[in-house]
């Protein structure tokens, strides 16, 4: 058979390595029509990330809690059971996934121009949507998301070609510094962690809950920590951070009683369709990973909901 040749090997080896990204961070030049400024645009391929405030007006981010609500305490029966993961061991809901398609006001938002318009802009390409998820982070039981690079996982477990994808995350509570919010190593995304072991088979039934595989080793996270230092941006319910799919990236536990609970639309490249997983022999499910439900986003401009008035 036809060997493929993988630009990213990761989890093949004994050994924790560093490879420089072989792939652009900003696909578009910037020009004077772009969705972002020059200096937004600068930083995203900078740091691997940015802050985009004041996107969502109080109405709509407040029927974006109200429906993340609706899911968290949905009964059974409504959600598909399997995109309800629970945290490892409170049992409390940690994320919902495929939000996009449980949620009328989270299929909006995915296609909101806000959110759609910019990852259109920063790839260059139609984008289709890859994954999407509520993650909670209830006060006292929500656990940690233990540092990593979105595109290690995507990448081996699924397939996905090369780095033309990036994750909105849009806050469905405050962060604070108290409560777990997201941590990101500006410029770590330049850099290709490749990391040790294997995967265990339906590695996504346990790394939802806590990923103890395709974890990097602790002297390359020093490492990138102490070249690009940490970020942990905080804000108020409707902040967005938009940051590219190989950026590190982890948030603590949260031991405060409030929740820090967070949406994330993953838009990915047209042209960079999933292939088989370069670890794996078998694929995760779509409700993670869209294989083939994949449709080009049509941006939709104006409010997310229909204002009562
Ligand atoms: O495995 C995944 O695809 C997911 N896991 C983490 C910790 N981040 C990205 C993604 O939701
Ligand atoms: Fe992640």
């Amino acid at each position: 058979m036809h060997e493929r040749k993988d630009p990213y090997p990761s989890r093949t080896s004994g050994k924790a390595q560093t490879i420089p990204r072989q792939d652009q961070v900003v696909y578009s030049r910037w020009s004077a029509g772009a969705p972002l400024s020059e200096d937004e645009t600068r930083a995203f391929d900078r740091d691997g990330f940015i802050l985009l405030r004041d996107l969502f007006d109080a109405g709509e981010i407040e029927a974006l809690c109200r429906d993340a609500k609706r899911m968290l305490t949905a009964s059974n029966g409504t959600l598909d059971p399997d995109t309800v993961i629970a945290e490892p061991d409170s049992g409390a809901v940690r994320s919902v996934f495929k939000v996009h398609e449980q949620s009328a006001v989270f299929a909006r938002l995915a296609a909101d121009a806000r959110l759609a318009g910019v990852a259109r802009f920063l790839l260059n390409d139609d984008v289709y949507i890859h994954q999407s998820r509520m993650n909670y982070k209830p006060g006292f039981q929500g656990r940690e998301f233990y540092w990593h690079s979105d595109f290690e996982t995507w990448h081996v477990e699924d397939g996905m070609p090369r780095m033309r994808a990036l994750s909105m995350t849009v806050l469905l509570t405050a962060n604070t510094p108290y409560n777990g919010p997201l941590m990101l190593m500006p410029g770590s995304h330049k850099s290709y962690i490749v990391c040790v072991g294997e995967t265990p088979d339906d590695h996504y039934k346990m790394s939802l809950k806590k990923q103890e595989y395709g974890v990097p080793d602790d002297e390359l996270l020093t490492q990138l920590a102490e070249d690009g230092g940490i970020a942990a941006p905080i804000g108020p319910a409707g902040t967005v951070i938009a940051f590219d799919c190989n950026t590190m990236h982890g948030s603590a536990s949260n031991i405060t009683p409030f929740p820090r609970s967070n949406a994330f639309i993953v838009y990915n490249a047209l042209s960079n369709r999933l292939e088989a997983p370069f670890g794996p022999a078998r694929p995760r499910p779509e409700f993670i990973a869209a294989r083939t439900s994949v449709r080009p986003v049509v941006p939709v401009s104006g409010p997310l909901i229909q204002s009562a008035a």
